[in-house]
């Protein structure tokens, strides 16, 4: 008889995720900086409402009760990232101590709660000058797109290993580089809000090479126990059909979307194809030789983070609309791929981002990367849905995202199943927050925030997810807690 429940494998970790602008607030206590998110968010039209991190969650002051919440949950791990600007203000030059001291103390509260935390080095909270310069004759800034902001953030990497290395084994260097060179350069949707396709491409390479140098700084820094992975957000890339059209647009957009960033980072080498069809956009000769020597640093794990599907054909003579996932706009993402490539929805229910609910993608994921990466464990550093939750009666239930939990967590036990040696899971998020260019308009948390209180309300979905983090077992059919 089977058995009734999915079991995950000991020692499975089970947690949560964060990132310091979307929850911390404090913007301007006690040195810090502006991060090209402040700067961003305070222009006007960028985001959704007005909205800004100036306040957030106010996780700052509220790191004790939030430890608690995760405490309360059972969760036995956490990610969440450093803010740059908080701990290197301008990102160059000394720390600061008051930031430091502030993830010091919070990493000591995770670890007297026995909850192992995973520290994301940067979570696309860039300190301004290094995207803007300093006026009056300093440093040029230029952000991502200039090779200065790979060797500040090995810097930045090093100040944080030395504050934290006692006490913090597990360390990503990046969270979705995508995101900053493609939605940060390209389309323009996330901070700095550059529309230059080149300017995409050579962000691409800086934070490869980021990440190398990053990778380094930290191993030099670290203990051995030490852990070093990144967190990428690969794309499912599916075809349309199986016409060769098709099969070529699902080429390509695996090239700008993973292979741009595994290339580099696990087989040292961006693929030919990438550097024929970006070849009208650049020439890539800002990858200095030895550069694809630093970005393929051995890695410990690789984080995965995923959402949704795409589904891709070659584009349609009317120019199909961008269903993409990633805010419209009206610049492309994709340098070279643009007029190319048309985007469409996948099946399945919608979440309120309007990303289908799809869980095969991550199961097709993970054993990809399983075979590209022979060898090294993996963690789905991030996996969630946003919904239009409400609090009714002082509860929140929220069946939609238990449903999309139980489907994704079964297709990692899936992929377990066939081979792939997963050794945790992060739900996004741990609470609501700010969501980016949406504001606080989509609630991806499994505890509710009440922006006017600051009011924190565990949904069901989080009773749910601590039963099966508490059991190691995943029910085969969903029923809530
Ligand atoms: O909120 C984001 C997170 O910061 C990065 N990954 C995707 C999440 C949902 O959009």
């Amino acid at each position: 008889m089977p058995d009734a429940n999915l079991r995950f494998p000991p020692g499975f970790l089970w947690g949560a995720a964060t990132a310091a602008y979307q929850i911390e607030g404090a913007a301007r206590e006690d040195g810090r900086t502006p991060s090209i998110w402040d700067a961003f968010s305070h222009t006007p039209g960028k985001v959704l409402g007005g909205d800004t991190g100036d306040v957030a969650c106010d996780h700052y002051h509220r790191w004790r009760e939030d430890v608690r919440l995760l405490a309360d949950l059972g969760l036995k791990a956490y990610r969440f990232s450093v803010s740059w600007p908080r701990v290197q203000p301008t990102g160059r030059g000394p720390a600061a101590r008051r930031g430091l001291d502030f993830y010091r103390a919070l990493v000591d509260e995770l670890l007297a709660h026995g909850i192992t935390p995973m520290v994301t080095l940067y979570h696309w909270d860039l300190p301004q000058e290094l995207e803007s310069g300093l006026p009056g004759g300093g440093p040029a800034g230029g952000g991502w797109p200039e090779r200065d902001t790979a060797e500040r953030f090995a810097e930045y990497a090093g100040i944080v290993a030395g504050a934290l290395g006692d006490r913090v084994e597990l360390w990503t260097t990046l969270n979705e580089p995508w995101c900053s060179a493609f939605l940060g350069y390209g389309s323009g949707v996330h901070a700095p809000g550059r529309t230059d396709p080149a300017a995409a491409l050579r962000a691409a390479h800086h934070l490869n090479l980021a990440h190398g140098l990053g990778a380094r700084a930290l191993r030099a820094a670290l203990p051995a126990r030490a852990r070093i992975g990144v967190s990428l957000n690969p794309s499912a890339v599916r075809p349309l059909t199986s016409s060769p059209a098709d099969l070529d647009a699902r080429r390509r957009i695996d090239a700008l979307a993973n292979r741009v960033f595994t290339g580099p980072m696990l087989r040292g080498a961006y693929d030919d194809d990438l550097l024929a069809d970006t070849a009208r956009v650049t020439d890539w000769a800002f990858v200095r030789d030895g550069d694809l020597d630093v970005t393929r640093q051995p890695l410990d794990f690789l984080g995965i983070n995923y959402y949704s599907p795409a589904v891709v054909s070659a584009a349609s003579p009317s120019g199909a609309p961008r269903h993409d996932g990633h805010g419209g706009g009206d610049h492309s993402p994709w340098p070279g791929a643009d007029s190319l490539v048309s985007f469409h929805r996948a099946p399945g229910e919608l979440t309120a981002m309007d990303w289908p609910v799809d869980p095969t993608g991550l199961k097709d994921l993970l054993l990809e990367y399983t075979a590209q990466a022979p060898g090294v464990p993996l963690y789905v550093t991030e996996n969630g849905a946003a919904y239009d939750d409400k609090p009714e009666g002082g509860a929140v239930h929220d069946p939609d995202r238990v449903r999309y939990l139980h489907g994704h967590l079964s297709a990692v036990h899936a992929a377990i199943r066939e081979g792939a040696d997963v050794r945790g899971y992060f739900l996004w998020s741990l609470m609501d927050n700010f969501e980016w260019a949406y504001g606080y308009s989509k609630r991806f948390g499994a505890v509710y925030v009440d922006y006017e209180t600051q009011r924190r309300t565990p949904k069901s979905s989080a009773r749910w997810y601590a039963k099966v983090a508490a059991s190691g077992e995943l029910p085969r059919a969903v029923a809530e807690g």
